[in-house]
C-alpha cells in the first residue's frame, strides 16, 4: 500500500527489538529525557548501523507516549508506542508470562491467555508496520527475540522486497514443550517469514526444523545443523528459509582492556578490602530471574557451611542481582525466597560487620562489574536454563591474570563453548557443592591452565564475530 511505501530517506539496515537502545525517563518534575542503556547488542551492531545508514525500531520503555523519530549518536531511532494495557498483555503477559517460561523448559508454569495473544499479534503488527515504513527498497531488517516472532511474516507481507533476518536470544524449547502452545503453528509461520532464522545452539535450530515439518507439513533438510555452518533449509515455494546456529558473545577485547586499567585494578583491591580481605571470594551476577538458579547456589553454600566444609571466616560471597520484571508475580515470589535464604545464611553464620553473603538488589556499572569479576576467586553461574549466558564470558574476559575458577551450568548455551569450566547440573545439589569445593581449592597451576583455555575461546569468539557470521549468512548469495 502507498502508506507503507518507503520514503526516499529510508534506512538500508534496520534492527527491530522490543526495546530501543535508549530509555525514556520521566523525571519527578514531569519532564522527560533519554538515558542510554548500552547493551551488548547496541555495541555489536553500532558499526553496521552507522556505516549502512542504519535505524533502530523499538519501544522506548515508557507506556502511553507518542514520540517522533530521533537521532542519537548518529543512530536513527524509531519509537514504537505501547499503551499500559499493551505493556501488561503483550510484554508482561504473553512475552514474559507465556513465552519466557515455556521456552525455558516450563520451570515456571506458562499462562495461556487468549487476550494476551491477541495483544501480542496486534503489537507485532505495529512493529512490522514501523519497519515497513523505515526501510529503503531492498533493505536488510534484523528482528530480535521472542517478543517479535510474528514480525518476520507480517513484514514480508507488507514489503516482499526486504531481506529479513530473525535471531532468538533465549532457548528454543524441546518440541514436546513447544507443542503445548495453543498458537504454535502461528509462531512457526511467523518466523518462517524470515530469510534466516538464527538460534544460539544447533539444538534449537533442529527443534524448529522438526516443528516446520510436523505442524506445517514442510520438507526441511535433514542434515545436522552446524555452529555458524551448515544451516538447515526449508523451501517455501520459490523462497528458501535458512535455519542456523549463531552463539552470541561479548565485546571481549573491550572488557579485557577495561579489566587491565589501573583504576579497575585499584578498585579490585578495594573490593577485597571492603569484604574484609577474605581468603576466598565467591561471586554471582544475574538479572533477578527464576531461570538463573540463584537459589541453587545459595542452598549449596548453606549446606557447605552447615557441614563445616566452608569456613565463614575465610569465605565471602557477593550476589549482585539486577531488578527485573518486578510487576510479574512469579518474580516477586522468587525475590522473597532468595532474600530469605540470604538472611538465613547470614543469621546462622555471619558476625556483626561480617555477613557471609553480601546481596545487592541493584545494577552496577561496567567498570565496577569488571572489578568484582577480577576480585572473584570463584564465579557461580548456575541457571536451570539459559539461551547463552553472557556473565560467564564476561568473567573470563576480565581474568587476564589467569586467576579465578568458573562453575557453570550445563544448561547454559555457553557450556558448549566453555568446556574448561567446572560444569554442573544445577538440580544436583551435591554436584554443585562438589564443584564449588573443587573451585575453591583448585591448584593454581591447574586453575591457570583452565582459565587460559577459556580465554582462548572467549577472546577469539566475540560479539562482532557473532553479528558478522549472522549477517554473512543472511546475504542473498548464500540463499540458493
Ligand atoms: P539475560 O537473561 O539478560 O539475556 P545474560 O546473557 O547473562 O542474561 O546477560 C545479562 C547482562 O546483564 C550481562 O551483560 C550482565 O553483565 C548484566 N548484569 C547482570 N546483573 C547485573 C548487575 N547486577 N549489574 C550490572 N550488570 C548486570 C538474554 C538471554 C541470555 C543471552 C542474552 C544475549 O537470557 O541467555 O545470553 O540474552 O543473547
Amino acid at each position: 500500500s502507498s502508506e507503507n511505501a518507503p520514503g526516499s530517506d529510508g534506512a538500508d539496515f534496520i534492527v527491530a527489538a522490543n526495546r530501543l537502545p535508549v530509555d525514556l525517563e520521566r523525571l519527578p518534575d514531569g519532564t522527560q529525557r533519554w538515558k542510554s542503556s548500552p547493551g551488548g547488542l547496541v555495541s555489536a551492531l553500532a558499526p553496521f548501523l552507522r556505516s549502512h545508514s542504519g535505524a533502530w525500531v523499538g519501544w522506548p520503555g515508557v507506556p502511553d507516549v507518542e514520540l517522533d523519530e530521533l537521532t542519537e549518536d548518529g543512530l536513527r531511532l524509531h519509537p514504537v508506542s505501547l499503551t499500559s494495557t499493551e505493556v501488561r498483555d503483550y510484554y508482561e503477559g504473553f512475552s514474559n508470562g507465556t513465552l519466557w517460561p515455556l521456552y525455558h523448559d516450563v520451570v515456571a508454569t506458562p499462562v495461556f491467555d487468549r487476550g494476551w495473544w491477541d495483544t501480542y499479534v496486534k503489537v507485532n503488527h505495529r512493529f512490522a508496520e514501523a519497519c515497513a515504513k523505515v526501510a529503503a527498497p531492498g533493505a536488510t531488517v534484523w528482528i530480535q527475540d521472542y517478543q517479535l516472532q510474528l514480525v518476520p511474516s507480517m513484514l514480508r507481507d507488507l514489503r516482499p522486497d526486504l531481506r529479513i533476518g530473525f535471531f532468538l536470544h533465549i532457548p528454543f524449547p524441546p518440541t514436546e514443550l513447544f507443542m503445548q502452545l495453543p498458537w504454535r503453528a502461528e509462531i512457526v509461520r511467523g518466523l518462517l517469514g524470515a530469510d534466516l532464522v538464527g538460534f544460539h545452539r544447533p539444538g534449537g535450530a533442529q527443534n524448529f526444523l522438526w516443528l516446520a515439518r510436523r505442524l506445517l507439513g514442510l520438507e526441511p533438510t535433514r542434515g545436522a545443523v552446524g555452529v555458524r555452518t551448515r544451516p538447515g533449509v526449508i523451501q517455501l515455494g520459490n523462497r528458501a528459509v535458512r535455519v542456523g546456529a549463531f552463539p552470541i558473545s561479548i565485546d571481549s577485547a573491550g572488557l579485557d582492556a577495561l579489566a587491565r586499567k589501573k583504576e579497575t585494578v585499584a578498585r579490585t583491591q578495594q573490593v577485597r578490602a571492603d569484604l574484609g580481605n577474605p581468603k576466598k571470594i565467591i561471586l554471582g551476577v544475574d538479572r533477578l530471574d527464576y531461570t538463573k538458579g540463584i537459589d541453587r547456589r545459595l542452598y549449596a553454600l548453606h549446606e557447605l557451611l552447615q557441614e563445616g566444609k566452608v569456613d565463614p571466616d575465610e569465605v565471602a560471597m557477593v550476589q549482585l542481582a539486577t531488578p527485573s520484571r518486578e510487576r510479574v508475580e512469579h518474580y516477586q515470589r522468587m525475590r522473597g525466597e532468595i532474600e530469605q535464604i540470604v538472611s538465613r545464611i547470614n543469621g546462622e553464620f555471619g558476625r556483626v560487620g561480617r555477613p557471609v553473603v553480601h546481596y545487592l538488589h541493584q545494577s552496577v556499572g561496567r567498570a565496577e562489574l569488571a572489578a568484582f569479576f577480577a576480585a572473584a576467586d570463584v564465579m557461580l553461574v548456575t541457571p536451570v536454563r539459559d539461551g547463552m549466558n553472557l556473565v560467564c564470558k564476561e568473567y573470563v574476559a576480565c581474568r587476564h591474570d589467569l586467576g579465578g575458577a568458573l562453575v557453570l551450568s550445563e544448561f547454559a548455551g555457553a557450556a558448549a563453548e566453555l568446556t574448561s569450566s567446572f560444569l554442573v547440573n544445577p538440580h544436583d545439589l551435591d554436584g554443585v557443592k562438589n564443584a564449588m569445593l573443587a573451585a575453591l581449592t583448585i591448584d593454581p597451576a591447574e586453575g591457570r591452565r583452565r582459565m587460559r583455555a577459556l580465554r582462548r575461546q572467549v577472546l577469539t569468539h566475540d560479539v562482532d564475530r557473532w553479528a558478522r557470521s549472522f549477517l554473512d549468512a543472511l546475504e542473498p548469495e548464500h540463499g540458493h
